[in-house]
């Protein structure tokens, strides 16, 4: 059920906490990324085009730094979520001891004859006294369907086999049903919401006069469950819905914020074809369990875990001040974890974060970068505090490669992307005059990637 939404949810969430900086264009691509995951539950277009603009224009408050800005951005995405899907849970009122009635509406197929068991099961086990009252006198077999599906969930069932006037059949039942807290009526389809359904829905409702009226749509429908809800609020009243199927479609998320738009409650969610798949639909709670227990404290929990804060900030400091060292560079190594990659790197560069800089430049080089951890820390703290005397003295280099199980040549490379990292820190040579907030022009970038082919082969 919306896997593909739940773990590009996962994956931006991940993002967010992973990211040393939040800089627009990692926030671009966390925002894509839910984009494309939105679109393929079948969201509308507008919609998520909102929500994306909406996230980076609030995230793109420079004023908020660091961690809080982590949290800020988390939450943002979290609420806008869930707004997308309605915000707030809503219940049905039924008292005890009183005669509540409830009419489901819906079209062939969409899942009401179930859903009238589902329903009464869920009460039923609340203790309720609910009876089911079959009024689809037109499709063949339905009254025996509702019966068969009331003996499985132990609730009282109402049919008159031989009656096709659905009025007649109610007054009939009238007084008995009177008797239970609960009456769920199931009525007739039709293949699309004709005048003859419509009257049909008219004089059920005027005869009947229920507490709720509900329309059952089926999720694979996606976003046209917009429509169709939209129609029935017009020509009916309808109180809310009950969307069915959400298990068998990747087009729920469509179905489910398309009535968050036309204004119409979503009660219950089916996920399945048996009488316990069936829940009451809580927005907050249906995003928690996408995200795998991702309720909002837990994701902020993870964005404060994520990242060693102050030594981020230090090292950008350092960098900038152009003290930037060996041991801050292993420092960095470390702090990457599993996350490890250049890129990682490159966007604590002042200027480079927002550069778009090729990205199988700066693809993850876990290993590489194990290795380098390795050969600081068998280097000596003169060597880590001026790396030029290892080039100079080749005993050094043989040392260090014995020492770290790895190669002269390899410590050459790292020596060498620790120079680059230096100097594309310190602004020197090309790259002096970037602006961080136009990113690089075409002849700049042509000059990193250069550089970056030339000297940073990994
Ligand atoms: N997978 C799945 N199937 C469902 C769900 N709800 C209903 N169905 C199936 O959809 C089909 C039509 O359901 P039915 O209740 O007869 O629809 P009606 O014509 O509106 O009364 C049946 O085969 C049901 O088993 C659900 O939540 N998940
Ligand atoms: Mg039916």
């Amino acid at each position: 059920m919306l896997g593909n939404l739940g773990s590009a949810l996962k994956k931006g969430f991940d993002k967010i906490a992973g990211a040393i900086f939040l800089d627009s264009k990692t926030i671009d691509i966390i925002v894509k990324d839910l984009q494309r995951a939105l679109i393929q539950a079948d969201v509308n277009i507008m919609l998520v085009k909102e929500l994306g603009d909406k996230i980076r224009k609030e995230a793109s408050d420079e004023k908020i730094k660091g961690i809080e800005r982590k949290e800020h951005l988390t939450k943002i995405l979290h609420d806008e979520i869930i707004n997308l899907l309605g915000k707030e849970k809503h219940e049905l009122n039924i008292e005890k001891g009183k005669n509540n009635k409830i009419m489901l509406l819906g079209l062939y197929g969409c899942g009401k004859t179930t859903t009238s068991s589902k329903l009464a099961a869920y009460y039923s086990k609340r203790g309720y006294k609910v009876a089911m009252l079959g009024l689809d006198v037109h499709r063949p077999a339905a009254r025996e369907q509702l019966e068969q599906l009331g003996q499985k969930v132990k609730v009282a069932v109402f049919i008159e086999k031989d009656e096709n006037d659905p009025i007649k059949t109610y007054k009939k039942f009238k007084n008995e049903l009177d008797k239970y807290d609960l009456v769920i009526i199931d009525t007739a389809g039709r293949h699309t919401l004709d005048k003859e359904l419509i009257n049909e829905i008219k004089s059920l409702e005027k005869e009947i006069k229920p507490d709720y009226t509900i329309l059952v749509i089926q999720a694979d429908i996606g976003q046209a469950a917009k429509k169709q809800a939209h129609e029935f609020q017009e020509a009916c009243n309808i109180n809310g819905v009950i969307i069915t199927r959400m298990d068998s479609t990747a087009k729920g998320g469509g179905a489910l914020t398309a009535c968050n738009e036309t204004k119409a409650p979503v009660f219950f969610i089916g996920t399945g074809e048996k009488p316990g798949d069936f829940e009451t639909f809580n927005p907050k709670a249906f995003i928690s369990r996408l995200l795998g227990l991702g309720d909002l404290e837990g994701l902020l929990e993870k964005v404060q875990s994520a990242v060693d804060e102050k030594s981020q900030e230090k090292a950008k400091k350092r960098l900038e001040e152009g003290n930037f060292n060996l041991r801050d560079f292993q420092e960095q190594l470390k702090n990457m974890g599993n996350v490890g990659s250049m890129s990682k790197i490159v966007e604590m560069i002042p200027g480079l974060g927002k550069a778009k800089i090729p990205d199988e430049l700066l693809g993850a080089q876990e290993g590489k970068i194990k290795k380098w951890q390795y050969i600081i820390d068998s280097m000596t703290e003169e060597e880590i505090e001026s790396p030029e005397i290892i080039e100079k003295q080749t005993s050094r280099l043989g040392r260090i490669a014995k020492g770290s199980g790895s190669t002269t040549s390899d410590i050459r490379m790292l020596l060498k992307q620790y120079k680059l990292l230096k100097e594309l820190a310190s602004g020197s040579g090309d790259l002096s005059n970037i602006d961080p907030s136009q990113g690089l022009n075409q002849k700049q970038m042509m000059k990193i990637a250069k550089k970056f082919g030339k000297k940073m082969k990994f």
